[in-house]
């Protein structure tokens, strides 16, 4: 069986991480695989929310420690550069709202692919870890630039350093997902937020996501110059139109994400 499987819900696209006996770990194969359904999900006109989680137990648990020790294992000089950047820079690219359903736990480049999504949630047992220190490595995935934004360079800084087993209510509390929702009520309730934005102006939330990729850079000057520039594009979307006439006409709006 596959080690991502792919079903489309209405607009819906659900991405699972499976190889749910390795804690959902990524081989090379897993992570090329990812990608290419990532991509698959950016061009297909009928997905307009993309919903990322993991099988069993796990949401993911970072690199396959035994693909490492085996004898096709993937250099350093590829680990990087050819699996996780790909990925993490295709979530905060693409133009459609991503959603990480954090089921379990999410460790090393696990945890910090699951804290680059748009909208990221978790069951109440789920757990997040900078397990990196513990090997010798450093933060990688872009945990580096995310969790210190997220939860402030102190916090980022320890938990990086101890490798702390952050729960979930306390990742809440500090502002590293958007939401818990009980373990048995997880799946039904992260699916209706992922099913809530697919139905909003795609393009909206493609150029509020650009305008908060840019924000990290940018002075509050030059951040204004972008906001103006996307707003203008957004103005110019059918959905904008639709927006305003519906409620105009005090009727629900139905946006068609272009
Ligand atoms: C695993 C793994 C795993 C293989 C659980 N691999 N099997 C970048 C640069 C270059 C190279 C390296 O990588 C990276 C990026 C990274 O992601 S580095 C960080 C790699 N990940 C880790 O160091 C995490 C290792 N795993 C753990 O610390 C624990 O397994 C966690 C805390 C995730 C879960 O602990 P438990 O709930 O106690 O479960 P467990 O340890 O019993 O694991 C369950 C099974 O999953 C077990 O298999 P088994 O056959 O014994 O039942 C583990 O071997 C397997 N597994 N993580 N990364």
């Amino acid at each position: 069986m596959s080690s991502i499987l792919l079903e489309l819900q209405q607009a819906v696209a659900i991405i699972t991480l499976h190889r749910p006996e390795k804690f959902n770990s990524f081989n090379r194969e897993m992570a090329l695989l990812l990608q290419k359904t990532l991509d698959d999900c950016a061009t297909d006109t009928a997905v307009r929310c993309i919903y990322l989680t993991g099988s069993g137990r796990a949401f993911c648990a970072g690199q396959d420690l035994g693909e490492l020790a085996g004898e096709n294992a993937p250099g350093f000089d590829q680990i990087l550069s050819e699996h996780y950047n790909p990925i993490v820079q295709r979530i905060r690219a693409i133009e459609k709202p991503i959603v990480c359903a954090v089921n379990g736990v999410a460790a090393g480049a696990g945890a910090n692919i699951a804290l680059c999504g748009d909208v990221v949630v978790a069951a109440r047992s789920a757990s997040f870890i900078q397990a990196f220190s513990k090997i010798g490595l450093i933060p990688d995935s872009g945990g580096t630039f995310t969790l210190p934004r997220l939860v402030g360079w102190q916090k980022a800084s320890a938990f990086m350093m101890l490798g702390d087993k952050v729960g979930a209510e306390e990742a809440e509390r500090l502002g590293m997902l958007y939401k818990v929702f009980a373990d048995d009520a997880f799946t039904a309730e992260s699916l209706k937020i992922a099913h809530t934005l697919s139905q909003l102006p795609t393009r909206g939330l493609a150029l509020t996501k650009q305008a908060l990729n840019a924000s990290f850079g940018n002075s509050f000057e030059q951040q204004l110059q972008v906001e103006d520039q996307l707003q203008y594009t957004a103005a110019h979307t059918q959905d904008y139109n639709e927006g305003v006439q519906a409620f105009l006409e005090k009727r629900t709006p139905v946006f068609k994400g272009a």
